[in-house]
């Protein structure tokens, strides 16, 4: 033992490089009092014996509060896969970590931002104004949102990532670069109001342009009441950044309130101001002070009177009347709410339009057929091809366009439906509903000519996508979809067949609404099919009182939102598989719901669940589905929490017949037909060798089998809901 413990010693001398005190070259002591040498961390050295350190090799550092056994460290390389999500003037950017750290556990995200594209070729740091959230230095999380951008205008964003050691390596910056266009925003409210003359009966107001106009302003709207008089209140509207206010009552307090309209429709409200008119003068008699509200009272009244009047006689003005006050202004009266809400314009039905004609150029620009080079045909529609081309109007730049066409030999009926789809389309104006450039209709052919979406239709697409976007991506089209939605229903527009096939997607990834007609909007369709009463309907997109009793509204609208939101996190998976409509019909009726998809968030499937609530007054409206989506886009990590899809397979399943009784005799025989007899095997091996037993695969199941593609794992999976399906008629039970 004497010989093992003196070789012991030899050994350990060996090792630490220490020959009683000195340390030899490759190994340090850091203080006098360690009783032993250490040998130089990774990637440090020393040359010298009776170090107390190490020095850091070449592009290696050391912080100077690590400690002298740690490794040296370097800066981590760039971050990877970095995807935008671009709505209106936000943008929502992730990517993964650094494949390399540098050794350290402290990476964190640095975003810079660029503004790109000026006539000048050179990019400009964005300014102060652009916001981050959470932050833009310092990110611990892989993903930032970017807001208050200005609208279409490019942007470059690098994503670098740094640690502990960045600062001190002279090295290039190691980032990842995403470039991204943004879209046209609303203005951004008007912050300052300011009273002029004041006298007994009028108030002089002017404003300021929004610090963010987003566009060029068309028009700006004030709305006053008298103060605690909220419910009866006056609009009007001026071009100018000032305006007159005449027949206010004396001594009396208003609130005003202006917002501006660009393009992109209307900006948020100003904070209200509040100003008082002067008071009636002392020399006026009694009867003098009463004219004004009397004045005032009568212009309400007539103005109402010429509402009701004029909505009678042209049934076009939808519930406001246009009393001229000054050329450049328009004046609206509201009382109670009986009025339509103030603010957006409402849809204008072209039915309702005598000459069909009439309607189309009242709502769109009729473009020269030479200003249009049709390149290829995408698609076909009921009317005839859908072509991809070009626009070249006097002045601007070509740009590309989507063209449809109306076949030759038409009927004058089809004609006047086919263009009653631009009639409607040119109404909307909202970077989530497809863009109407105009139509060709002095020549032949008829023509509608639209923005063009590079990916088509949603539908299609996510099937050609299958698994390859994150749950942000998709909750980014979701967004979209549910605020072009909110600007219809403001419209006053149901859609009747809002579904993924009838979404369009460009290259951002930016879903707009498309497909709108009148009564042929589901003859189109060719998943519309009659019901009992003679109508034609899309049935699994559509609400079971609208399917009962035509009872078409906004309401339903969201209930079909609610199927295009199950269609998007299962990448166009057909709503209630094979089930014929007549079973979808019934199985909704019974309260049966679609079950969650694959890797559903909760967040998203309780959203869903909402949109399918039986009562349709309690089912979200869509400005709340727009917000709900926008803080789950702002908090991420909400969306991490999945819906338990094991707990509600076998749930159904115990309640239910077992899946064994069903076409499949084998689990061989199934997995062969669903192509997936590869992992029969692996399935006989690990114990699921009957229907019964395969009845309780859950998706990490699958994983730890090593059914790791995700296309395999959904094919797998979906048969098996399908066949739970099949098994209950029914879905989930609400
Ligand atoms: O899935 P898709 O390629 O996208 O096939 C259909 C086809 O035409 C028939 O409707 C495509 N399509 C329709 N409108 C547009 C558009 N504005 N931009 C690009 N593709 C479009 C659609």
């Amino acid at each position: 033992t004497d010989d093992q413990s003196r070789m012991n010693i030899c050994w350990k001398n060996l090792v630490s490089g220490s020959s009683l005190a000195v340390c030899r070259p490759g190994f340090f002591k850091a203080s006098p009092q360690s009783p032993s040498c250490s040998k130089c961390p990774p990637h440090s050295y020393t040359h010298e014996e009776a170090s107390t350190s190490c020095l850091c090799e070449e592009h290696y550092f050391r912080r100077e509060s690590d400690p002298p056994t740690m490794a040296c460290t370097r800066p981590p390389s760039a971050p990877r896969n970095a995807i935008s999500n671009v709505n209106e003037t936000s943008v929502f950017l992730e990517w993964i970590p650094p494949a390399d750290t540098g050794g350290r556990k402290d990476v964190s995200y640095y975003i810079a931002c660029k503004k790109c594209g000026s006539p000048s070729g050179l990019c400009e740091a964005c300014g102060s104004h652009v916001r981050y959230l959470p932050q833009q230095i310092g990110l611990k999380n892989t993903s930032v949102m970017m807001v208050d951008l200005l609208a279409h205008t490019n942007y470059t964003f690098e994503i670098e990532a740094v640690n502990g050691v960045s600062d001190q390596s002279p090295a290039a910056r190691q980032y990842v670069a995403v470039n991204v266009t943004t879209n046209q925003a609303a203005p951004s409210p008007i912050s300052i109001v300011k009273k002029g003359k004041i006298a007994k009966n009028s108030i002089s107001l002017s404003w300021q342009e929004p610090d963010r106009p987003n566009g060029i302003i068309l028009e700006y709207e004030i709305k006053y009441f008298e103060k605690d008089q909220e419910t009866s209140y006056t609009i009007i509207k001026s071009k100018k950044t000032k305006i007159t206010v005449n027949g206010l009552k004396p001594a009396s307090t208003y609130i005003f309130q202006i917002r501006a309209r660009t393009a992109a429709g209307y900006g948020g409200f100003s904070r209200r101001f509040e100003f008082e008119t002067s008071p009636v003068s002392v020399a006026a008699s009694s009867d003098q002070s009463q004219i004004p509200i009397i004045a005032v009272s009568v212009t309400v009244g007539v103005i109402l009177l010429a509402v009701v009047i004029g909505f009678l006689l042209s049934g076009r003005r939808c519930g406001y009347s246009k009393a001229k006050q000054d050329p450049e202004e328009e004046k609206m009266h509201f009382h109670n709410g009986h009025i339509k809400l103030p603010g957006l314009r409402t849809y204008i039905d072209p039915h309702t339009y005598e000459d069909p004609n009439q309607a189309v150029h009242e709502f769109a620009k009729e473009i020269e057929a030479s200003c249009i080079t049709i390149e290829r045909v995408i698609g076909a529609g009921e009317f005839g091809e859908v072509c991809s081309g070009r626009l070249k109007l006097p002045g601007k730049r070509e740009f590309p366009v989507a063209i449809k066409t109306l076949k030759v030999g038409y009927t004058e009926k089809q004609r006047r439906d086919f263009l009653g789809e631009a009639s409607i389309m040119g109404q909307f104006d909202h970077p989530n509903i497809i863009h109407l450039e105009g139509v060709v209709t002095k020549s032949k052919p008829v023509m509608i000519v639209t923005e063009y979406m590079e990916n088509g239709s949603l539908d299609t697409f996510l099937k050609k996508n299958d698994g390859q976007f994150t749950v942000i991506q998709l909750v980014g089209m979701l967004r979209g979809i549910a605020s072009g939605m909110k600007y219809l229903s403001d419209m006053g527009y149901v859609h009747r067949d809002l579904a993924a096939r009838n979404i369009l997607i460009n290259s951002n990834l930016v879903c707009k609404v498309s497909d709108f007609g009148l009564s042929r909007v589901l003859e189109d369709d060719p998943e519309a099919a009659y019901t009992t009463r003679g109508g034609k309907i899309p049935i699994r997109w559509t609400a079971p009182e609208a399917i009962a009793f035509r009872k078409f509204t906004s309401a339903s609208d969201v209930w079909s939102y609610g199927i295009v939101m199950w269609e998007v996190v299962s990448y166009g998976e057909r709503p209630y598989w094979e089930m014929t409509n007549q079973d979808v019909i019934k199985a909704v009726e019974e309260g049966y719901r679609l079950p969650n998809p694959m890797d559903c968030p909760a967040a998203l499937y309780q959203l869903m669940l909402d949109c399918w609530q039986k009562d349709r007054n309690s089912r979200p409206k869509f400005d709340e589905i727009v917000s709900m989506l926008d803080k789950l886009i702002r908090n991420p990590s909400s969306l991490k929490t999945l819906v338990n899809a094991s707990s509600r397979v076998s749930n159904l399943l115990v309640e239910h017949s077992p899946l064994g009784s069903g076409a499949y005799r084998s689990v061989g025989e199934w997995l062969e037909a669903i192509k997936m007899g590869r992992y029969t095997e692996i399935f006989m091996e690990n114990g699921y060798s009957s229907m019964d037993a395969v009845a309780q695969v859950t998706l990490e199941d699958l994983r730890r089998l090593g059914v790791t593609l995700v296309g395999h794992q959904k094919k797998i999976m979906s048969s098996l809901q399908e066949m739970k399906v099949q098994l209950v008629n029914g879905m989930v039970p609400l």
